[in-house]
C-alpha cells in the first residue's frame, strides 16, 4: 500500500524498544523521557487517524505535567477541548506497543474498525512544555502527522491547557475565541478586568499575589499575561525557570502532597500565595499564620470558593440552574460534608483522572469540578449559558439581578471550559476574593481541613488491585478492604482508601482522621497492609514519626 509508504519510512526512524510496553493512563502516557520517541511518532499518526474520523482538529500536547524533568508525556485532545475518547486510548496502547513490524497492521486495524476514509483531510495542533526533551519529541509527533499527509500547527511552548483552548477554538470556528496565544490572552483579560475594576477600596495588598511558577510553562506564560492584568493584579513570580529545576522542591503537586511551602518564595505572614504544577493545569493556594503554621487552599477549598459564589449570584439573578460539585475519593470529608450540609449543593464522586470528573460535571446546568490536588474547572451548559446571557440582555430585568447576570456571564468568560487551567482558575480565584472582599484567610475558615496523609506502596504489579465504588473500596486482592475497615474503626472521624496510581508504578495510601497524628498512623498501618496482602516490594513501610 502506497499511502503508507511514508509510515513504514519514517517510522524506522523512530524505533520501537523490543519488549517495551506501556500504558495510556490517566494522563496519557508518562514515563522516563529517554523512552518515548516511538510513543511520539505513533501518536502523531494516532492523532492524524482521529482527526480523520471526526473531520475535526486534534491537539497533542508534549508534557509529563507534575512528573520530575527527566520524565515526559503526551497527550490527546477531542475537537472540543476534552480528553480523547475512552476506546481511542486503547488504541492509543494498542499502537503504542505494537513492535517495529505490526506498526502498519495495527494502524491498518484502527483504520478498519473505525471505517476511516484516508482521503479525508486531517489537521493536528501540537504544544509542549518547557522540559529539556520536549522539543526533540514534539518533533517527533510532527514527523508522526506528516508521514500521513496530515496538516500541522506546531504552537511551540504552551501551557496543556493553552492548548485545550486553541483546539476548541478552532473547531468552534471561533466561537470559543481566536486560536492564539494574544486571543487567550485577551479572552481572560478582559473577563477579569470587568469583573474586578468596579470593586471598591482594593488595596495594593489585595491586589498582590505570589506565585511559584514551579520552574515550567507556566510562569513563562504568566509573563505574557502580566501586562493585560496589570492595573487589578500584582503576580511577584517566583521559580520562573530562569535557574532552577522543573518541579523540584516546588509546584502544585509537591506544595499539596508534602503540605509546605516550595522553595524559593519568600512569604510573608498571611500573604496570599499559589503554586502552579509543570504544565500550568494544577493550581493550589496557601499561606502562614502569625504562628508560621502554614495553611493549604486546595481543590476541594477551590471548589467550595466557586460554587459558593455562583450559587448566591444565581439566587441574585433569579435564575433557577443547579450547581453540583463533583469530586473524588482525596477529597477532604470535611469540604464533602460543607457542601452537602451548609451549602444544599449536590455533591458527585467518581474515579480519579479528570476525564471521569469532567464528564461528570457535564450531567449539571454548572458543574464544578475539582480533584483536591487542584486540577479543576466549571462546566456552563449550553442552555445555562442561553439563561444568563439573555438576562443581561434583558430591559425588563431590574439592576440587582442584571449586576448578578453580568458578574456570571464574565465568569464564564474567564473559566476555561475546555479542561483545568491553573492561569484561569487564579484569576476566577482573585476576581470572587476581590468581589467578596475576602482575604485568603477569610476563605480559609469557610471550614477546617480533617487531617489527612497520602503515601505510597511498591509493589510488585498494582494490578492486582481493583477497586469498586468511585475507588473507594478494594475488591482485590482478598482480604485487603477488610483489613483497612478494621484499621479504621480504631480512629475518629477516619476514612482511608487504596487504588493503583495511573501515572507511577505504586499504590497510593489515603488516609483522613480527627488529628494528624491519627491519620498519619493509619495511613501507616494501611501501608502495611498493602505491603503484606499486595505483593509489597522491599522493606515494609515504616512509620512516619
Ligand atoms: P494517579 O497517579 O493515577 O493517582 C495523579 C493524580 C490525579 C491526576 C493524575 C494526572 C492524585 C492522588 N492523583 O494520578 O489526580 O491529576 O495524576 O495528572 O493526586
Ligand atoms: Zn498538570
Amino acid at each position: 500500500m502506497a499511502e503508507f509508504e511514508e509510515v513504514a519510512q519514517k517510522s524506522k526512524l523512530h524505533p520501537k524498544p523490543e519488549g517495551l510496553t506501556l500504558q495510556y493512563g490517566t494522563a496519557g502516557f508518562r514515563t522516563n523521557a529517554k523512552h518515548l520517541d516511538h510513543i511520539m511518532f505513533r501518536m502523531g499518526l494516532l492523532a492524524t487517524l482521529r482527526s480523520k474520523k471526526t473531520k475535526s482538529t486534534i491537539g497533542v500536547m508534549v508534557t509529563a505535567s507534575h512528573n520530575p524533568e527527566e520524565d515526559n508525556g503526551v497527550k490527546l485532545i477531542d475537537p472540543m477541548g476534552e480528553m480523547v475518547a475512552a476506546t481511542w486510548e486503547e488504541y492509543a496502547t494498542q499502537l503504542a506497543n505494537a513492535e517495529q513490524d505490526h506498526l502498519l497492521a495495527a494502524l491498518k486495524d484502527i483504520i478498519e474498525k473505525e471505517d476511516i476514509s484516508m482521503s479525508e483531510a486531517a489537521s493536528v495542533y501540537i504544544g509542549r512544555d518547557t522540559r529539556p526533551s520536549s522539543a526533540a519529541l514534539s518533533q517527533a509527533v510532527l514527523d508522526g502527522v506528516s508521514s500521513l499527509g496530515g496538516k500541522t500547527h506546531d504552537y511551540g511552548l504552551v501551557s496543556t491547557p493553552q492548548l485545550h483552548y486553541m483546539v476548541c477554538c478552532c473547531n468552534t470556528k471561533g466561537r470559543y475565541g481566536s486560536a492564539t496565544l494574544e486571543g487567550y490572552y485577551q479572552k481572560l483579560s478582559q473577563a477579569f478586568l470587568q469583573l474586578t475594576h468596579n470593586v471598591p477600596n482594593r488595596t495594593d495588598d489585595q491586589k498582590r499575589l505570589l506565585l511559584d511558577g514551579a520552574n515550567g510553562i507556566g510562569a513563562l506564560k504568566m509573563k505574557e499575561l502580566e501586562p493585560f492584568i496589570r492595573s487589578e493584579l500584582q503576580v511577584v513570580l517566583s521559580n520562573d525557570g530562569s535557574s532552577g529545576k522543573l518541579n523540584h522542591l516546588c509546584g502544585a503537586d509537591y506544595v499539596k502532597v508534602q503540605q509546605k511551602a516550595p522553595q524559593g518564595v519568600s512569604m510573608g505572614v498571611g500573604e496570599r500565595c499559589c503554586s502552579f504544577d509543570g504544565d500550568a493545569d494544577r493550581i493550589v493556594y496557601y499561606y502562614t499564620d502569625s504562628k508560621n503554621c502554614f495553611h493549604l487552599l486546595d481543590g476541594d477549598k477551590i471548589a467550595t470558593l466557586i460554587s459558593t459564589f455562583l450559587k448566591e449570584l444565581l439566587t441574585q439573578a433569579g435564575l433557577n440552574l443547579q450547581v453540583a460539585v463533583v469530586q473524588t475519593a482525596y477529597a477532604n470529608g470535611s469540604s464533602t460534608r460543607y457542601l452537602e450540609d451548609v451549602m444544599k449543593v449536590a455533591v458527585c464522586c467518581t474515579k480519579t483522572g479528570v476525564k471521569h470528573l469532567h464528564h461528570a460535571a457535564q450531567e449539571y446546568d454548572i458543574g464544578v469540578y475539582f480533584e483536591a490536588n487542584g486540577h479543576g474547572t466549571v462546566l456552563f451548559s449550553k442552555a445555562a449559558q442561553k439563561q444568563i446571557v439573555e438576562l443581561v440582555k434583558d430591559s425588563n430585568v431590574n439592576d440587582e439581578r442584571k449586576h448578578a447576570a453580568k458578574l456570571l456571564e464574565n465568569t464564564v468568560n474567564l473559566i476555561n471550559q475546555t479542561v483545568g487551567d491553573a492561569i484561569s482558575d487564579m484569576l476566577v480565584i482573585e476576581a470572587v476574593l476581590a468581589i467578596r472582599g475576602m482575604s485568603v484567610q477569610d476563605w480559609d475558615e469557610i471550614y477546617t481541613d480533617l487531617p489527612n496523609r497520602q503515601l505510597k506502596v511498591t509493589v510488585s504489579d498494582r494490578r492486582v488491585i481493583n477497586t469498586t465504588d468511585a475507588e473507594r473500596r478494594a475488591v482485590t486482592p482478598e482480604g485487603l478492604q477488610d483489613a483497612i475497615d478494621s484499621l479504621v474503626k480504631k480512629y475518629k472521624n477516619a476514612r482511608s482508601f487504596v487504588r493503583p496510581s495511573g501515572t507511577e508504578d505504586v499504590v497510593r495510601v489515603y488516609a483522613e482522621a480527627d488529628t494528624q497524628e491519627g491519620a498519619d498512623r493509619l495511613a501507616h498501618e494501611v501501608s502495611l497492609a498493602v505491603h503484606r496482602l499486595a505483593g509489597g516490594v522491599g522493606d515494609e513501610p515504616k512509620p512516619l514519626h
